[in-house]
């Protein structure tokens, strides 16, 4: 059956790549499927709210080069919040090069990616070779790749046919793509043209999640937890700022509660779907 009436504990058991299993595992050992971006631009406020939110969440999701006071020590104080709340990593780095070229964006530079984070994304637009460059870098070490086949955001042209054809690389390269970034299930693309689609197991994560607003002034569009994740049928919800608030000072307090709340609204919303 489709994997999205599966617990994410039996699909942890039986995924295949390491990424993928140890975050499903996560999941269903912390009850929660929430992923907190944090969109911040100060080192301070960023492990604030990792820490604050850090017992909610299953994955934290950063844009690494948003930070103004970036140096390699950060990542240790991540890794070292990582291991003690239990949360994957994600970069929302959405490689969209040739493949020689995000090999060398995903190991090098000033934030080697691949050295810290579990998971990250790219964009399916240069065609299968950025899969590739990508796989050469993050399969050994056990990394997992998320493509982007649909945006949250207002007129995207991620859609139709590009949907698809992003779905089909996917399906190629199974062993590092464990997902996509989606507003809905993608196994019933293109499931004539292929039989490994029965026992396939995506991840579906998605950002554009607010239980409060419905969007905001630059065109992205928020659905809630029970319409991402019980009619949908998406795992994961990727709450940025309806967590961490829209003004420039941090209340980690409040911060914590927002994460509550949405951790307790996406579990809701994935229990519902399993007694469906
Ligand atoms: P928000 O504050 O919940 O709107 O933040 C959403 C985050 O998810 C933000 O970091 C975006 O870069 C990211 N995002 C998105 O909003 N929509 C998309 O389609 C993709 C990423 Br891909």
């Amino acid at each position: 059956s489709s994997p999205h009436l599966r617990s994410y504990e039996d699909r942890a058991q039986k995924h295949n790549n390491p990424a993928a299993r140890a975050l499903l595992y996560l999941m269903a050992k912390k009850k929660t499927n929430l992923s907190v971006s944090v969109d911040v631009t100060r080192k301070k406020d960023f492990l604030a709210i990792i820490d604050a939110v850090g017992p909610y969440v299953c994955l934290i999701k950063t844009h690494i080069d948003i930070l103004e006071d970036y140096d390699p020590s950060i990542i240790e104080d991540l890794q070292a919040l990582s291991n003690e709340h239990e949360f994957l990593i994600f970069e929302d780095r959405k490689f969209a090069d040739i493949g020689n070229t995000v090999a060398l964006q995903y190991s090098s530079g000033v934030y080697k990616i691949a050295s810290w984070a579990h998971i990250t994304n790219a964009h399916a637009v240069p065609g299968p070779s950025i899969i590739a460059g990508l796989a050469s870098v993050g399969l050994p070490l056990e990394r997992g790749l998320i493509l982007l086949a649909e945006m949250s955001s207002k007129g995207a042209l991620a859609t139709g046919a590009y949907t698809e054809d992003a779905v089909r690389m996917a399906r190629a390269r199974r062993d590092f793509v464990v997902g996509f970034i989606a507003q809905h299930r993608m196994e019933t693309i293109g499931a004539r043209d292929t039989d490994s689609v029965g026992d396939e197991d995506f991840l579906i994560l998605s950002p554009g999640v607010g239980l409060d607003a419905k969007g905001d002034a630059m065109g992205q569009q928020y659905r809630t937890p029970a319409e991402v994740v019980t009619d949908c049928g998406c795992d994961v919800i990727i709450v940025g700022r309806g967590i961490i608030g829209t003004g420039r000072d941090i209340d980690v307090g409040e911060v914590q509660r927002q994460a509550q709340r949405y951790q307790v609204a996406g579990w809701e919303a994935y229990e519902r779907r399993l007694s469906r």
